[in-house]
């Protein structure tokens, strides 16, 4: 929804614009087709960050399967895309052997490629096809540790993940000075400055803030608030959420013998299993009568952490007393939920916007790297588009209304929010009307809210930022009008 041309549309022209420029260049022709190509693709969305912060996990998590290998098969600063795909498939890229089917092994919870007899280190890209519903909207790509001392001869990975993906779950622990510095990689470009739009912080492992007591992860989420409203951190991604994806993983992968295992230890007295709890080790190895035995209750520590173990516990006695329940309530309180939901709102509900992005990214890194005649003024062309993109300007004002409200009462706030396609991009959820709602009714709701947050970017009374906001939610609501005018709803 926009006023004018959309987004998509001048993003699309304006790759036209760089084929003819470069027509005359082969490698750049190939690029730009391969951009014009990805505009029609799922949205790509990297899983990023330092060494073991939890992506391949996190990726299962929001798959609701095991398919990308926990541990193991690092280093190799190789990429595994997961997308949609009739059968199941996976293909592994190098950059000078030609395409290699690999096998699949598939097992009760997922699946895993068998890299036995390849030359892991010199592999660039697995491409895996796997049919699941998550995969319709969206391709996962699993990515290597992010460092900042990459190895030489291979493009550090967080330039790759930004120049490949449409979007990207950045995980950190801590959100460290480390990680800011990795980020802001995406800054150096006029695309990176005028819209980051693109980049959740996912707040990882949060099961194990807190020293694993039940009440950690409220402290991850005034952890991710705080990490919210720093500025630096503010200027690089649109939110931040805290998760735990081997719990979210476990609570999505949950059986039925698992449940029941998990009762049966719920059974022991508390103070009893807390003991037991105590360490990874006495858990396993400490009582040879603990019920159920040391290989299950391996297995059940693996699956769940030592955290896990005890919330899960905890969970069962407070009445949480079938597979379905458990399995919710692990769910929603690994932050697993809230990020899905957050990945839709942010990302997947804005397919077109950061398509645009990226193609404007594209043609702006191309320009740069290969100036030539002509070269200048569409890079004009590529900041005049930033400039007038409204919407970007939705996507920030989203991300400050939902870290700060902008100082607006919640009830402004939430409708702000609502006008600027927080609850969803269509024109009945930005207006909060019924779906079938008349072409009156959304125009009559749509001006009278366009008339008042005009007047609010007008109150002298109000701070700057404020006005601001208010500017982009009375253009959002002119872009409406301008809709219900066309024949759109
Ligand atoms: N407690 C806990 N452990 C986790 C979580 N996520 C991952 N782990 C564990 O951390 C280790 C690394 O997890 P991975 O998912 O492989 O992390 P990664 O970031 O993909 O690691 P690399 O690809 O090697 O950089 C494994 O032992 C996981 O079980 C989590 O949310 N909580
Ligand atoms: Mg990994």
């Amino acid at each position: 929804m926009t006023v004018g041309v959309r987004l998509e549309e001048t993003a699309w022209a304006l790759l036209h614009q760089a084929l003819q420029l470069y027509r005359d260049s082969p490698a750049a022709t190939d690029h730009l087709r391969h951009q014009l190509a990805r505009l029609e693709q799922p949205l790509l969305i990297a899983v990023a960050g330092p060494w073991r912060s939890g992506k391949s996990t996190l990726l299962n998590a929001i798959m609701g399967e095991e398919v990308a290998p926990v541990e193991g098969v690092d280093d190799s600063g190789c990429f595994t895309w997961y997308e949609d795909g009739s059968q199941p498939r996976a293909t592994a890229y190098s950059a000078d052997q030609p395409a290699q089917e690999l096998a699949i092994v598939k097992s009760p919870t997922g699946m895993r490629v068998d890299l036995v007899g390849q030359r892991v280190g010199e592999l660039r890209d697995i491409v895996v096809q796997w049919p699941t519903r998550t995969l319709r909207q969206v391709t996962l790509i699993d990515t290597p540790a992010a460092t900042s001392g990459d190895e030489p001869g291979r493009a550090p990975v967080m330039e790759r993940v930004l120049r490949d993906a449409d979007a990207v779950l950045y995980l950190t622990r801590d959100g460290r000075d480390s990680d800011l510095r990795l980020l802001e990689t995406g800054r150096e470009s006029a695309v990176g400055q005028a819209a980051p739009v693109n980049v959740i912080m996912v707040l990882s492992r949060v099961d194990e803030t807190g020293g694993g007591r039940i009440d950690g992860l409220l402290t991850a989420r005034r952890l991710a608030r705080r990490q919210q409203r720093d500025p630096r951190v503010d200027a690089l991604c649109v939110t931040v959420v805290p998760c735990s994806g081997l719990l979210g993983l476990a609570g999505r992968i949950l059986s039925e013998s698992d449940f029941a295992m998990l009762a049966e230890l719920a059974r022991v007295p508390r103070p009893e299993l807390e003991t037991h709890l105590l360490s990874a080790d006495r858990f396993v190895r400490g009582d040879a009568l603990l019920r159920p035995d040391a290989e299950v209750r391996a297995a059940l520590l693996d699956r769940l952490g030592l955290f896990g173990l005890r919330l899960a516990t905890t969970l069962i006695r407070a009445g949480c007393d079938s597979r379905a329940k458990l399995s919710a309530e692990l769910i929603r309180r690994s932050g697993l939920a809230e990020l899905r939901e957050t990945m839709h709102r942010s990302l997947i509900d804005r397919h077109d916007t950061l398509k645009a992005r990226s193609a404007l990214a594209a043609v702006e890194t191309l320009l740069r790297s290969e100036p030539r005649r002509g070269a200048d003024e569409l890079l004009g062309r590529v900041e005049q588009i930033l400039a007038g993109a409204h919407e970007f300007r939705e996507l920030r004002l989203l991300a400050a209304l939902r870290n700060t409200r902008l100082g607006f009462e919640a009830e402004l706030a939430a409708e702000a929010e609502r006008l600027v396609g927080g609850d969803g991009v269509g024109l009945a959820a930005r207006l909060g009307v019924e779906h079938d709602a008349t072409v009156e009714r959304l125009w009559e709701v749509a001006a009278d809210a366009q008339w008042r947050w005009r007047n609010r970017a007008e109150d002298p009374l109000l701070r700057l930022a404020q006005r601001r906001g208010a500017q982009v939610v009375a253009r959002s609501c002119e872009g409406m009008l301008a809709e219900l005018a066309g024949g759109g709803r």
